[in-house]
């Protein structure tokens, strides 16, 4: 079965048995707990909604098929899959997380996880042979994200789990930015892979929700028990939301990197442009390596404008289509000032370093006509 077959399939199966409906459309299951006969012996597996739930297992079996992966856990957000993968840690381990990292991601790990004795260190091994420098003994995890938040850096996945698997470190690959549709990092033999599913894959902006993909039994042992142990688990309305969401994954995909390469090709001929950052760029840094792991570049934009910060502001305040608001990967097109918004809880001088400058935008390309968003582009940058 192709993707786009099993993104509408898998998981979805009509119930065909004595009593079962045949709904090709999985009902959401309301139900918190679930009854049982024997007292040892649960009713088909369910005991109660925190630990399993019919909607929560349908799109768990669609997301292990998504990413080539045997196990899939939904959780309540990005950050709480995020979290569950952090839970896995102790006191005094260390993690290697590739330096621009979305925000908030950062924030967890340094203003909660740090505080319980897990130490970071931020770096940029976009270029693997970097990464043994910032290992240390007590390194239990590898963390990337490819390509990253907000600048698009490329990371060699294979290499980095290559040499990560021989010294027993776990990889973490956040693919958020590419979709599982573009890029499928346990093939490229990471541990771990995780999503925030308020963007591609849920893709319309009205569920927020997380998960985790893995393909090693004990691994996913663990998960299982931290769903149920922590309870950051998805609701079965959420469930059903980005279940429906995933059943246009490829179609949206598709037209998120058509239009945005349209809309680089723009931005690389307008005069007030001073960088942008796309890994189908054939200068972008990792171009080589996103040509080797990815199958498409998806719809993540960034560009630093001619000016300063007063000139950015202008920009996206003259916008009339485009919204600025934080979040990415959904049908509409969204704008935002990652040094004002979603990394601002970045110390400025972190920000610096990153080169997460004041004139540095973000542009998720949605799915609305190219011509339309272009046009929009082009009047704001007028105005400046
Ligand atoms: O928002 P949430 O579903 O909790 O996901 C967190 C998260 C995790 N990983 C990446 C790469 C992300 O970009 C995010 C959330 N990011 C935004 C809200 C944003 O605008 O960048």
């Amino acid at each position: 079965m192709k993707f786009s077959t099993y993104a509408i399939h898998i998981g979805n199966e009509p119930n065909l048995q004595p009593g079962g409906s045949g709904d090709v459309v999985i009902p959401i299951h309301l139900s918190t707990t679930f009854a049982r006969k024997k007292v040892n012996r649960p009713t088909q597996g369910l005991e109660y909604s925190r630990s399993g739930n019919p909607t929560r297992f349908a799109l768990e079996k669609n997301l292990a098929a998504l990413e080539n992966g045997k196990f899939g856990f939904a959780f309540s957000s990005g950050l709480a899959a995020i979290t569950n993968i952090l839970f896995l840690l102790q006191k005094g381990d260390h993690v290697v997380s590739i330096d621009d990292v979305y925000g908030g991601t950062r924030r967890l790990f340094t203003q909660v996880f740090a505080k319980c004795g897990v130490d970071f260190t931020f770096a940029d091994f976009s270029n693997s042979a970097d990464l043994s420098k910032f290992l240390k003994p007590a390194t239990k995890i590898v963390w990337m994200e490819s390509p990253t938040n907000p600048l698009l850096k490329i990371i060699d996945i294979a290499s980095v789990s290559k040499l990560a698997r021989t010294m027993k470190i776990l990889t973490v690959v956040d693919n958020t930015f590419a979709s599982p549709f573009f890029q499928k990092p346990l093939d490229l033999g990471a541990d771990i892979v995780i999503h925030s599913m308020t963007k591609y894959i849920g893709g319309h902006s009205d569920a927020i929700a997380g998960c985790v993909m893995v393909n090693d039994d004990h691994l996913a042992e663990s998960f299982k028990f931290l769903q149920n142990a922590v309870g950051a688990i998805l609701s079965p309305f959420d469930s059903f939301q980005i279940l429906k969401g995933i059943k246009t994954l490829s179609l949206r995909m598709h037209t998120h990197e058509e239009n945005a390469k349209k809309v680089v090709g723009f931005l690389s001929r307008h005069s007030r442009i001073k960088k942008i950052y796309y890994p189908g760029l054939i200068y972008h840094k990792g171009h080589k390596i996103a040509e080797k792991q990815m199958s498409g570049y998806a719809g993540m934009v960034s560009f630093e404008l001619q000016g300063n910060l007063k000139t950015a502001v202008k920009f996206l305040e003259s916008l009339k289509l485009i919204s600025i608001a934080e979040s990415l990967g959904v049908v509409e097109s969204l704008i935002e000032h990652p040094a004002s918004m979603t990394h601002s809880s970045v110390p400025k001088k972190d920000r610096e370093k990153i080169g997460l400058s004041d004139t540095l935008i973000r542009l998720s390309v949605g799915i609305e006509d190219v011509e339309d968003i272009i046009g929009d582009l082009d009047q704001a940058l007028q105005k400046i």
